[in-house]
């Protein structure tokens, strides 16, 4: 689909789907709907435009594609690998305005939302009915629903609640023609078909647009403690999991992150050392169903496995920061170093996760002796968030390519869940077989047979059908 020379009337359309004032083209105007905040991925946009309803998606939809102008869906644009990002000349397509919660429902626990809800919005609608969102990340200020759900979001709970998609119960989106597909039934047994609703998740914007989402609630833990303690390696961490599991615990969350991931964070937000002594390897479990007695004779009973240990009744905020303020910290490294973080997300089985983590050290020790390795991450699914800051902008594909094989070398996923995006596009052979990659070209081409959603995200546009 040619976007390079994007035809004059097609701003005109635009405006006439969506109101003037809803289309931006102006560089200034749409520069943050362009770059993400990482500052890696940017990209030049026709026209960024900003629907109100689903048939003001619908009416873009139709307008860019009779004009051949690829799209771009957009939700809080926190995605990590450029796959909300437009490439050459796409219209950006934010859902941000579609921002009501419609209802939130007690019985079928569920909650019905516009995909441009923000998850922190979404958690306080389900909150005050008594339930809860099991989907919970660091982003959850400016994530939307329908991000999460375009990129199967994991995050925080995944350990217990599973990744965006097993808490997905319907869907409506805006596909390549404009018509509107609803799967909204809400139902916990609805067999009548293909998955359609799980295949829009983790969809990162090429199969369709995602306007309303229903999503499954929960209810709230009980007895909640966050623990932060301070271990040898992330084998210990995993033994502290394993014991908290033996003692009847629930574990609600299990993060983890290291020493020089501690350290930036301590200087980038000014906090104290969480102990009098330094450790390797830092575990951040939430566990539910204890009292503290039992909770503190769980640590008690692990002896010297563990180093030091606290616990704070949730929310347990303080203990939190030490873990949420990683990101934001690598970044602001990155800037002072003044090349972007090279950011991979990866997972491998829990028994090799050790391995990996000291295996790739050594090895980008060996050929990138410049650079830092920050790694933090959920310790329960082997997801390591593999940072890396000081290599230059030209040999980031050749680091990536160092850890990515050696992910699967270890029975891994090269994208555990941020997704693939334009950053692993190049990498998807690596983790898929030919049949399977033929079969997502498939479906592909079947809901999208011009090409036009996300031209470059996930599959390469260059072999298109
Ligand atoms: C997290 O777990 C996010 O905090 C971001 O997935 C990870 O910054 C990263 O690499
Ligand atoms: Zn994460």
């Amino acid at each position: 689909m040619p976007a390079a020379n994007p035809p004059a009337d097609l701003v005109d359309r635009l405006a006439d789907a969506v109101g003037a004032a809803h289309v931006l083209t102006d560089d200034s105007l749409t520069k943050g709907y362009r770059t993400d905040w990482t500052g890696r991925w940017e990209g030049r946009a026709t026209a960024v435009v900003r629907p109100g309803s689903t048939a003001e998606v619908a009416a873009v939809v139709r307008a860019c594609a009779a004009t051949a102008v690829p799209i771009v869906p957009q939700g809080g644009n926190t995605g990590l690998v450029g796959a909300s990002i437009p490439g050459d000349g796409e219209v950006v397509v934010s859902l941000r305005r579609l921002d009501t919660i419609e209802s939130v429902d007690p019985i079928e626990r569920t909650l019905a939302a516009g995909a441009g809800v923000t998850v922190a919005a979404a958690q306080a609608a389900a909150a005050s009915a008594g339930l809860m969102l099991g989907i919970d990340l660091a982003a959850r200020e400016s994530a939307t629903l329908g991000g999460v759900v375009a990129t199967n979001a994991g995050g925080l709970r995944v350990v217990r609640y599973g990744p965006t998609r097993w808490q997905l119960a319907g869907v409506e989106a805006v596909l390549a023609d404009g018509s509107v597909l609803r799967r909204w039934s809400g139902l916990m047994k609805d067999n009548v078909g293909y998955d359609l609703v799980g295949l829009f998740a983790g969809s990162e914007g090429t199969l369709g647009i995602v306007t309303r989402v229903l999503m499954r609630l929960v209810s709230p833990p009980a007895h909640v403690h966050v623990a932060l303690v301070g271990v040898p390696s992330l084998d210990a961490a995993g033994a502290v999991l394993g014991a908290a599991r033996a003692a009847g615990l629930t574990i609600e969350a299990a993060e983890f992150f290291h020493a020089a991931g501690l350290a930036l964070v301590r200087s980038r937000l000014g906090l104290r050392p969480p102990f009098a002594e330094e450790y390797p390897t830092y575990l951040l479990v939430e566990l539910s169903g204890g009292t503290e007695d039992g909770v503190a004779d769980t640590f008690a009973r692990l002896g010297t496995r563990v180093g030091d240990g606290t616990f704070e009744p949730a929310p347990g905020s303080r203990l939190w920061a030490y873990r949420e303020g990683q990101t934001e910290a690598v970044n602001a490294a990155a800037v002072a170093l003044g090349c972007a973080p090279v950011k991979l997300d990866v997972a491998v089985p829990l028994r090799r996760h050790a391995e990996f983590e000291a295996v790739m050290r050594v090895r980008i020790a060996e050929r990138f002796p410049e650079s830092e390795v920050v790694t933090f991450g959920h310790l329960a699914e082997g997801n390591s968030h593999v940072n890396l800051l000081g290599v230059p902008e030209a040999q980031a594909d050749e680091a990536t390519d160092l850890v990515l094989r050696l992910v699967v070398d270890h029975g891994g996923s090269i994208s555990a869940e941020h997704g693939v995006g334009r950053a692993k596009r190049p990498w998807l052979e690596l983790a898929r077989s030919p049949v399977d990659v033929a079969a997502m070209r498939a479906i592909k081409h079947a809901l999208d047979p011009a090409g036009l959603f996300s031209p470059g995200v996930l599959l390469s546009p260059a072999r298109r059908d």
